[in-house]
């Protein structure tokens, strides 16, 4: 059996449009369709142009129907942030931005009310100022509310009108019990968000329902028949995959049998750490802020957001250039261990001048600033890496893993002087690729959810492993030296 499916993958930095074609021993994917994606700032508060990404959706949607039947659709984003619907269905407003400064100081006022330790209890989530909880906290719209999708279950609604939430991103709310993998209607009553909001949760691998016929109309989509050729009259199925971008990603990590891995997929955010069979809910985990996301399969993602390109991605912003890779050239001939930050420091979860702050950040710590923009960019990326080593190291003795190679996986994988640098600084190889890791994980599953025979995550990465090429970084350079560096930055452990 060949499948073709399309995988609408909606990264905070762009969206895409990617068609896999899955057969025994194959697995390739086309990009059919990039577009922007960003906060837009209507007077102060930052949105996402959602009605921006459905068009976009459709258009390339249409564009994947124009090379041939399509047999399923499968939608992951970013995670957190949701659309309010009223009571006929209707989205309320345009959905906010998780980098709004709406829920500054919201995250304090609930925990006066529900204790920090009962909130990881529960949900097994680190403490992000944006996590929905806490949006829900500070929305203004929720006594109209009847129902809240996140961004996937939201698109997902709008290409087949059923309504649901998809169990992997809906962990990434902290209104999600992480033991029982049910809504937590505790947590939810002790904040005052009403439980008839929540939708019924759905796994990976869930057949959503048909694309609604007038969107097969427009967009020329039609599933193949038995074989292979165009199926008159019958609608393409939308199926559940693992709709948060991470949870896909996770599933594309080629990791061999065995293999004992870290991976840090690596976008506008970085998110390391390893894959458990289930969640770490220990004091230590607690106070190390590491999170217990919901996996494909009913893994555990335990891991830590660190700020990740986004830091880079607002420098060319502000530097008014787009090319990353004649800065990153430039970046690698400059001298190591310069100027270091703190990548997770709050001065840089909202937008603005990135280069500004590292100055400011510089000048709190009693650094000279980066004197070129290149100087910047080793900065940022020095940073990163110092930031993976103290994350994956904690991941370690938290989890009681070993950690043999680390996977860097989506586009951050393409940036060599990154992967070099988190090869030095963690002591382990780095294994570089797929750079589009969500969208091969989002088709893997709807592969799956299909009838193609990819039994378990242990399939599903020999295959993207045999189909992909990969990048090896050894360590290189004296550890002493990273030693250093994270004692300037971060004090002696
Ligand atoms: P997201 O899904 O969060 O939107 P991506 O996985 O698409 O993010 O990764 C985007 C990042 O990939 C960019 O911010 C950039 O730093 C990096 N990137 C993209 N192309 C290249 C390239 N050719 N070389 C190095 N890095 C790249
Ligand atoms: C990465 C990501 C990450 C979340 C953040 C909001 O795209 O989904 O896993 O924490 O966006």
């Amino acid at each position: 059996m060949t499948l073709r499916l399309a995988a609408v993958d909606l990264g905070a930095s762009s969206g895409r449009v990617m068609v896999g074609d899955i057969g025994e021993g194959t697995l390739q994917l086309t990009e059919v369709h990039r577009f922007w994606n960003g906060p837009v700032d209507i007077q102060g508060t930052l949105h996402w142009d959602i009605l921006h990404l459905y068009r976009e959706t459709l258009v390339g949607l249409t564009k994947a129907a124009a090379g041939g039947p399509i047999d399923g659709i499968g939608i992951d984003s970013w995670a957190v942030d949701y659309g309010l619907l009223d009571e006929s269905g209707r989205l309320l407003s345009n959905p906010i931005h998780y980098r709004d400064s709406r829920t500054d100081g919201v995250m304090d006022e609930v925990l006066r009310t529900v204790p920090a330790e009962d909130l990881y209890a529960i949900t097994g989530l680190q403490q992000l100022p944006f996590n929905t909880i806490y949006q829900l906290v500070a929305e203004q719209s929720l006594d109209q509310a009847h129902q809240l999708l996140l961004i996937p279950d939201l698109l997902a609604y709008w290409l087949t009108g059923i309504p649901g939430a998809e169990a992997t991103n809906a962990s990434t709310t902290q209104l999600y019990d992480v033991r029982t993998r049910t809504w937590s209607e505790d947590l939810a009553h002790r904040v005052g968000i009403p439980t008839t909001l929540l939708p019924t949760l759905r796994e990976p691998g869930h057949l959503i329902g048909p694309l609604l016929p007038e969107l097969a109309d427009q967009t020329g989509l039609t599933p193949s028949g038995v074989n292979g050729e165009v199926a008159e009259g019958l609608r393409v199925p939308v199926i559940a995959v693992g709709s948060h971008d991470t949870a896909s990603s996770v599933v594309a990590v080629p990791a061999a049998e065995g293999e004992n891995f870290a991976y840090i997929s690596s976008g506008t955010w970085s998110l390391a750490g390893l894959e458990l069979p289930e969640p770490v809910l220990t004091e230590e985990a607690r106070q190390a802020n590491f999170t217990n996301e919901g996996g494909v399969d009913g893994r555990t993602r335990f891991l830590k957001n660190v700020m990740g390109l986004w830091i880079l991605q607002e420098c060319l912003r502000v530097w008014g250039t787009d090319d990353l890779v004649a800065l990153l050239d430039e970046a690698a001939e400059t001298p190591a261990f310069g100027v270091l930050i703190d990548p997770d420091d709050p001065a840089f979860l909202a937008p603005g001048n990135m280069p500004a702050r590292i100055d400011e950040f510089c000048a709190r710590t009693g650094q000279d600033k980066p004197a070129t923009r290149a100087a910047t960019v080793r900065c940022v990326l020095e940073s990163l890496a110092l930031a993976y080593r103290r994350t994956l190291r904690s991941a370690r003795e938290i989890a009681g893993r070993e950690i043999d190679v680390v996977h860097v996986i989506g586009g951050g994988s393409q940036n060599e002087l990154l992967c070099q640098l988190t090869a030095d600084a963690c002591g382990v190889p780095v294994l570089a690729g797929p750079v589009e890791a969500s969208a091969l994980g989002n088709v893997l599953v709807q592969a799956r959810a299909l009838g193609e025979p990819l039994p378990d995550l242990g399939a599903m990465r020999a295959l993207v492993r045999a189909t992909h090429r990969l990048r090896r970084y050894a360590p290189q350079g004296r550890p002493a030296d990273w030693d250093a560096a994270e004692s300037r930055v971060f004090g002696t452990r």
